[in-house]
């Protein structure tokens, strides 16, 4: 029996999921006796160290923990259940950590995209039984935005580079803890997990010792989600956001059947949109919780949903704030919220008042989860105009010159699927997400969606330029020289595609067969 801390913020499903598809039951803390009783303890975090110490505090978990810790008992702490081991973080200067190692936690002060989000490698510092069965090439899944600091060098397991190199494992007697997440890191991290699991005698040290890792670039699969005329819940796809074809909604695949395709053929994350989500409520619309429950079993991959993420009162005056909504979203199994209509509003607000309410989705769910787990979905349509100075919007010289040869356009933002145009641009909402406390940023373009005809390439240098936090680019890809181009013409950190991968045109393992020697993935 593994026991699992859940302090109630992230995805622990995933957890779970990993290790009960290697055999153990899980059983998840309740009370203080089943920490003090645990034999093998995971304690799984993502978001914010203050409300991690907080919740730790009030369920008065905080000492039963250092005496777990200090008998010596097999821990395994992924993410924020490494950084909670040590003595301070620079996330909340007034919040005390366990403190079983000395050292701390300091943000990320680098020239790169925070949060390091994505597949990185390990640089094996030490031997240990957790290596067993890997050859040490391989990446594993990151998303934080602060790294460890140990005072003790002799207890750094792994490293990592990003900009620097920082401590990414670590291990000290039976307690090991990984920045990364063992259950988002595919095969290489359930092997990991195992070897926790069941170690055997043997420490190891794998064949491939790597000096410097690198970040991968991710290609990420998109399913767009909605019910069909016969009431079916159907993966879909649009020209330029119409999922119809010959009046009917064009019907591509089953949602969890084609994730776990995408996880066998070697995707690096799965976003799924309700695109009807802002219709209703999102929890009722469609069941999408159901989804992620069924994806999340088989599929070790970051999951992301999306599609009507927003405060919302039901039909019989239950009122429901969006932090409540992406709480039963991550319960289920997602790892990121995406937020697309909402964020316009509330940029336009912010715009407006010159405030942060802390109110907004973003500003609430970014607090609790952390920034990684907020992405904002952009749909931006091109506004071709004849100077800059004809609107109050950020315009770029483009090289694609409009109907009459007007060599600037503007990025209007939509809502609602496309379906209405606003007064704002896609470079000022990005900022303003960011400022609220988004993560990252999914850049769509209606203009080029299924289209097959490449990314747009002008709009995702301009929010690329314009942010610090990455930018998955989406919209265009017709073929692998796609991804080729927007990787080397522009700084995003992923690209996604959708129509390409459902029609089995360009198999993702194409993509990465391609890019290889050429651009760093995970193979
Ligand atoms: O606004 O918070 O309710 O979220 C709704 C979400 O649903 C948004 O993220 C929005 O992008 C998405 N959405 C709404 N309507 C559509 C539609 O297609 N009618 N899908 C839609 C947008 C764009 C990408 C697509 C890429 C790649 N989908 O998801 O996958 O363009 O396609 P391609 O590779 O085939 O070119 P809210």
């Amino acid at each position: 029996m593994i026991t699992l801390l859940d302090y109630g913020a992230g995805n622990v499903r995933s957890v779970i999921n990993a290790i009960e598809t290697l055999g153990p039951k899980v059983k998840v803390v309740s009370n203080i006796d089943d920490i003090l009783s645990a034999e093998k303890l995971v304690f799984p975090g993502v978001g914010n160290f203050e409300s991690m110490m907080r919740t730790l505090n009030k369920k008065n978990y905080v000492g039963a923990l250092k005496d777990y810790l200090l008998s010596n008992r097999p821990y395994l702490g992924i993410c924020l259940g490494l950084q909670a081991l040590f003595e301070e973080s620079e996330e909340a200067p007034d919040t005390k950590g366990l403190g079983l190692i000395t050292g701390h936690v300091k943000k990320f002060d680098i020239d790169l995209s925070v949060p390091h989000i994505g597949w990185n490698g390990i640089n094996i510092k030490n031997e240990s039984r957790i290596f067993n069965g890997l050859r040490g090439d391989e990446k594993f899944y990151f998303v934080h935005s602060f790294h460890v600091v140990p005072d003790d060098d002799s207890l750094v397991l792994t490293t990592t580079n990003y900009g620097l190199e920082f401590v990414s494992g670590i291990q000290k007697g039976n307690i090991t803890a990984t920045q990364f997440h063992p259950e988002k890191s595919g095969d290489a991290g359930i092997t990991l997990l195992k070897n926790f699991l069941e170690p055997s005698n043997e420490k190891k040290t794998p064949v491939y010792v790597s000096e410097e890792s690198r970040l991968a670039k991710r290609i990420v699969a998109c399913l767009d989600v909605r019910s069909n005329d016969q009431g079916d819940l159907v993966v879909t796809k649009g020209d330029q956001y119409d999922v119809r074809e010959n009046g009917e909604v064009r019907n591509l695949g089953k949602p969890v059947e084609l994730a776990e395709r995408y996880y066998e053929e070697g995707t690096d994350e799965i976003i799924f949109l309700n695109i009807t989500g802002f219709r209703n409520f999102p929890l009722e619309d469609i069941p999408m919780t159901e989804v992620l429950k069924q994806t999340s079993k088989n599929v070790f991959v970051p999951l992301t949903i999306g599609g009507g993420i927003r405060d919302y009162t039901d039909k019989n005056g239950r009122k429901y704030t969006a932090l409540e909504v992406a709480a039963e979203y991550f319960r289920s199994g997602a790892d990121k919220i995406s937020i697309g209509s909402d964020a316009v509003l509330i940029a336009e607000e912010y715009l407006r008042t010159g405030k942060k309410t802390g109110n907004s989705s973003i500003e609430q769910i970014s607090k609790v989860y952390g920034a990684q787990a907020v992405v904002i979905s952009i749909d931006p349509r091109r506004v071709y105009v004849t100077s800059p100075d004809e609107v109050n919007h950020q315009v770029i010289k483009t090289e694609e010159k409009g109907l009459n040869g007007e060599k600037y356009c503007w990025y209007q933002c939509t809502i609602k699927g496309g379906r209405e145009g606003r007064d704002l641009d896609a470079i000022t909402l990005a900022q303003v997400c960011e400022k609220l406390g988004a993560g990252e940023i999914l850049l769509n373009c209606i203009d080029k969606d299924g289209t097959n005809s490449g990314y747009d390439i002008e709009l995702i240098n301009a929010v690329k330029n314009a942010v610090t936090i990455p930018v998955i680019a989406s919209s265009g890809a017709g073929c692998v020289e796609h991804f080729y181009e927007v990787f080397t013409e522009t700084e995003a950190e992923a690209a996604l595609a959708a129509g390409i991968f459902h029609r089995k045109e360009v198999p993702i393992a194409t993509v990465k067969n391609y890019l290889r020697n050429k651009v760093e993935t995970r193979l």
